[in-house]
Order: structure tokens, then C-alpha cells, then sequence
């Protein structure tokens, strides 16, 4: 067991660990503010490697394999909670691309993703009534003169606003998980409306929307991987997908503990700093305790990854213990920082509204159980 990061692991994570604090941190508020990313950021982005990590370098990727997308996640994260999850599904995009589409499709769409010539990618997979259940999706797509067309809406479409690419699900068979497929859309697509952005919680720098496809006409070879194999590739995208949220939780909490170690070493009460009572010092403990011991399960899995073995049920347990430890690492920070922390004078009550949708998106926690005990029942 070796937890020493290797070269390129280490420069992958001081790259986005420099980017963020120099970029990302000081303007986070900003970007919430704003509900939205500026171009320009992604674009640096694309440019430093961070949206194609584990893409080949051929086309435009950093090929830097799991661990480092797991690190420079954590380090984008820990700058910008909405800046990770438009990263997060871009690099999910690009790779799904780059494991099952054909030749013509990883050249036309993973080197736009890696090289930032799209903005981002999205991931078209829920819908109004099928979300922990992609098998009941209604969304369908026919081969109508030697084209697909689509028909349907999907629902909670992180970058559906700016994304260059959508892998979108859709039935072409029978009722049930067998009968989907995975098509690769273009932004701009005629047919593929884009709704009003969500009005969330948290995470509101990074756009949320809902897409409908009104006779929505692609070609044939817009068809990603094999006909009836869409519900797999989805499975296998997300297994990836839950090692980046996992990372997300980990970077965003590792903000806030920072942030309330220094405001405990700062707010002076009964005439000391409150570090010095026990029952902050404690909360700061448990805080470090679980975090670190979230690091490593989201390593773990990304190692798992990138040594080509099965990561399936190490992504669930590193997503579903990453995203409730980080809820309850940033809601101890907000009682940290007392009256403070309910204000947004300071990042803790961001950090805890960005980051309570990781227990639900990728996967809710409920989903994590479920694919954690069949593992454990089938084994
Ligand atoms: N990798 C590869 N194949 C997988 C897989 C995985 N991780 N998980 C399931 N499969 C395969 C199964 O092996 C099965 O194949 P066969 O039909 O050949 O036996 C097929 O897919 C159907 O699997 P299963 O019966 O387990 O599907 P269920 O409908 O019971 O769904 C859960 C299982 C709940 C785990 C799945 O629907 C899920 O992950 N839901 C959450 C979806 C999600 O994360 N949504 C958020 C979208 S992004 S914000």
C-alpha cells in the first residue's frame, strides 16, 4: 500500500490547487451571485487539463488516470463548490465518450471537451418521473429515414444551458433497463429546448435546467455504444461519476474546516479564543477525523479505477460516506462560527447549501445502500 502521490499526481493537484486559490476561492461568492460561471474560467480550465484528466493526451487530455482527477477535484472543490460540479460532468462526458463512443465520435466531441472548444458536457439521464429509476424513463428515441429522433424531457441537467455535447438516454425497445439506448446531441440541435434554470438551494453558480426534445432529429451515428446498451453505459458513467462527487465533498469540507479552525483561532469569547474550549477543539476533531477517512475512501476507489479493477461498490461507499461526512464537517463549521455562520458575511453557509444536494444527485444516499448490500448479498 503506497499513499505517496507520484509526479503527476502531484503536479495535477498543486496546478488546480494553485488555480483555485488564486481564482476560484476569491470569487465563489461572486459566481453564486452572478448564478453563473464566466466563460473565460472554464476556459482556463480546459486549458490547465482540468476537464479532460483522464482523457488521452491525443486528444487534448491530461492523461493523468483517476487519482489525479480525484485530487484536482477535491482542490477545485475547496475553491468552488459550482466550479467542481460543471467540471465533474464535463470529465464524466468525455470519458463515457471516450470508453464507448466510435472513432469519429471521441475525435469530434472528447477533444472539444479537453481543449474547451464546448464549454462543458451534460449528462441527460433523469426525468421528471424517473430518477433513482432510469428504467422507468419515458423519453424515446425512433429510427424514423435514417435518423434517430427523440421525443420526451429530461429533468436536473447540470451546464444543459452551455454544454457543447449531451449524452441523453432513451428508450428504443421494451419497457425496463434493457430497452435504453445513449445518443450523443450537439448543443444547438434543433428540436432540444432548454428550460428555465432551477431556483436551488445551493450550487447556484452552476446551472441547473430542464431540456425538453420536441421531434428532436439526429443521425444515425449519433447512436453512443450498442443498441439496448444505454442502461449499463449510464452505470458504469456514474460508478466513475460518484468517485468525482465523493472528491467534491471532500474539497468543499476541507474549506470549511479550514475556515473554522481560523475563525476558532480568531473569535475571542469569555476572554479567550473559543479554540480553547474543549467543546469546539472536539467538534474541529471529529470534523478532521472523518474527513481524512473520507480522503482515502474517494482514493481508494479512484486508485481501484485506474488499476482497471471493479471500483463499482468502492465508488458507492466512497460517494455515500464523502457526502454525509461533508454535511455534518460543514455544519459543525457553521456552529464554529456561531451567529456568523448564519450569515453570508462568511463561505460556512454556502459551503452547507452547495453541498447538501451530494447526498441526493450521482446517486442518493439511498441509492449508495442499494447498490453497497446487493454487493455484499450477491458476494
Ligand atoms: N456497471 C455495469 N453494469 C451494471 C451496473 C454497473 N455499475 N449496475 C447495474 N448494471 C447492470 C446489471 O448487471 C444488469 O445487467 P443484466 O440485465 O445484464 O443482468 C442491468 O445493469 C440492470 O441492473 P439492475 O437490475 O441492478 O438495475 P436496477 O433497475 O435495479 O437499478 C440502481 C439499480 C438503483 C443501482 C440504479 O438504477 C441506479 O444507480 N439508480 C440511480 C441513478 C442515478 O444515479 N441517477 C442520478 C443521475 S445523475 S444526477
Amino acid at each position: 500500500m503506497d499513499f505517496e502521490l507520484n509526479e503527476t499526481q502531484t503536479l495535477v493537484r498543486d496546478t488546480a490547487r494553485q488555480y483555485a486559490e488564486r481564482v476560484l476561492r476569491p470569487q465563489a461568492a461572486a459566481f453564486e451571485k452572478a448564478e453563473k460561471i464566466p466563460a473565460e474560467v472554464l476556459a482556463e480550465m480546459a486549458g490547465l487539463g482540468l476537464m479532460g484528466v483522464n482523457l488521452p493526451a491525443a486528444r487534448g487530455g491530461a492523461e493523468a488516470g483517476p487519482v489525479s482527477y480525484a485530487l484536482a477535484m477535491m482542490e477545485v472543490a475547496r475553491g468552488c463548490a459550482s466550479t467542481a460540479v460543471t467540471m465533474a460532468v464535463t470529465n464524466m462526458v468525455g470519458e463515457v465518450i471516450e470508453a464507448f463512443g466510435t472513432e469519429a465520435q471521441r475525435a469530434q466531441h472528447v477533444t472539444a471537451l479537453a481543449s474547451g472548444a464546448y464549454k462543458a458536457g451534460a449528462f441527460a439521464l433523469s426525468e421528471p418521473e424517473a430518477g433513482s429509476d432510469p428504467g422507468a424513463m419515458r423519453t424515446t428515441a425512433t429510427f424514423e429515414g435514417g435518423r434517430w429522433v427523440l421525443r420526451g424531457a429530461k429533468q436536473w441537467i447540470t451546464s444543459g444551458d452551455i454544454a457543447g455535447v449531451f449524452v441523453v438516454w432513451a428508450r428504443t425497445g421494451a419497457p425496463g433497463t434493457a430497452g435504453l439506448s445513449a445518443f450523443l446531441v450537439e448543443g444547438g440541435t434543433p428540436g432540444l429546448k432548454v428550460g428555465h434554470h432551477e431556483d436551488k438551494m445551493g450550487l447556484r453558480g452552476s446551472s441547473t435546467v430542464p431540456l425538453s426534445f420536441d421531434e428532436c432529429s439526429v443521425p444515425e451515428g449519433a447512436l453512443l455504444g450498442s443498441l439496448g446498451g444505454g442502461f449499463k453505459i449510464a452505470m458504469m458513467a456514474l460508478d466513475g461519476g460518484r468517485i468525482g462527487i465523493g472528491a467534491q465533498c471532500v474539497g468543499v469540507a476541507t474549506a470549511a474546516l479550514e475556515e473554522a479552525v481560523a475563525y476558532a483561532k480568531d473569535r475571542q469569547q469569555f476572554g479567550k479564543t473559543i479554540g480553547e474550549f474543549q467543546a469546539v477543539q472536539w467538534m474541529l476533531a471529529d470534523a478532521k477525523t472523518e474527513l481524512e477517512a473520507a480522503r482515502l475512501l474517494v482514493l481508494r476507489a479512484a486508485s481501484l479505477k485506474e488499476a482497471r479493477r471493479p471500483f463499482s461498490q468502492e465508488a458507492s461507499v466512497a460517494k455515500l460516506f464523502a457526502s454525509e461526512t461533508a454535511w455534518r464537517v460543514v455544519n459543525r463549521a457553521v456552529q464554529v462560527h456561531g451567529g456568523y455562520g448564519y450569515t453570508r458575511e462568511f463561505a460556512a453557509e454556502r459551503h452547507l447549501r452547495d453541498i447538501r444536494v451530494a447526498q441526493i444527485y450521482e446517486g442518493t444516499s439511498e441509492v449508495q445502500r442499494i447498490v453497497i448490500a446487493r454487493n455484499l448479498l450477491r458476494g
